[in-house]
């Protein structure tokens, strides 16, 4: 019997395994079947608590279809409250996209979630330019134009007029499996409201529609700066909630959001 928590961040859920002391990750099976909202407990992927020797604890996630990412903004917002709940605080947690600092406060956690990565190659995305800003992308017959930035994972945000005129669900998949990207992509549709606030809906690599991509939204709010569409600190509305981003003069993201418990369990 495995205990668990369920957390979710802006409506992007989670199956929270404290596996400090055997180290144990379930197989991609065994996650897949977990993350069933049908057959399982269901949740947009599952995040295991892990010891680490250069921070205070390691986080891995893996998605709906049991594949592992290298980072999760929604997932590692909830992660810092699950260890430490509302105690204000700060620490460091190791992820696959480096070591980040967290910031938790009374019903907030802030992240700095590094650096944005612009390189094509280490986004990464096959093209014939160095990186990728508002360049054109034919999918399904037509013409987008896509910004490629890395959070430690890839995405490709497209700016809409009306993003009620996107059908998610056929697109989004396209996107995550174009060729230009080799190892898929996360892929974020964008709506601006004015130059410091946006709407987003997301296509996630492994998950599918999500609520809320914490990655995606830093990312989205990078690549409409960088397309002179809104300033450096926005606040980005997603189907599940709000999360406040500012791209400082660091050159590091900060996101700033809520992270709630939902239930525990075992199974
Ligand atoms: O990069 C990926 O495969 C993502 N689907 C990972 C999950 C990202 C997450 N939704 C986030 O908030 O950044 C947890």
């Amino acid at each position: 019997m495995q205990k668990f928590e369920k957390w979710q961040g802006c409506g992007n859920d989670f199956i929270i395994i404290n596996s400090v002391q055997n180290e144990k990750i379930d197989t991609a099976e065994k996650i897949k079947k977990l993350c069933n909202r049908h057959f399982g407990i269901g949740a947009d992927g599952v995040i295991y608590v892990l010891p680490s020797e250069v921070a205070a604890a390691r986080m891995r996630i893996f998605n709906a279809d049991g594949t592992e990412a290298e980072m999760c903004g929604n997932g590692i917002r909830c992660f810092t409250k699950y260890l430490i709940g509302e105690n204000p605080g700060t620490f460091e947690v190791e992820t696959g996209a480096g070591i980040l600092t967290v910031e938790n406060k009374k019903n907030f956690v802030t992240v700095d979630m590094g650096e944005p990565i612009l390189d094509a190659a280490k986004i990464p995305v096959t093209f014939d330019k160095d990186k990728v800003i508002a360049e054109p992308l034919q999918v399904d017959g037509e013409t987008f134009k896509i910004t490629c930035v890395s959070m430690g994972n890839p995405h490709c945000v497209i700016f809409v007029d009306d993003l009620s005129k996107i059908n998610l669900e056929q697109l989004g998949k396209k996107f995550e499996h174009n060729k230009i990207f080799p190892r898929r992509t996360n892929t974020e549709f964008v709506e601006v409201l004015s130059r410091n606030e946006l709407k987003m809906r997301v296509w996630e690599r492994g998950s599918g529609i999500t609520l809320a991509c914490g990655t995606g939204t830093c990312a989205t709010v990078v690549a409409a700066n960088l397309n002179g569409l809104a300033e450096k600190s926005a606040t980005v509305h997603l189907d599940g909630g709000d999360l406040q981003i500012d791209w400082d003069k660091d050159n590091r993201v900060y996101m700033t959001g809520a992270a709630e418990k939902v239930f525990t369990g075992i199974f």
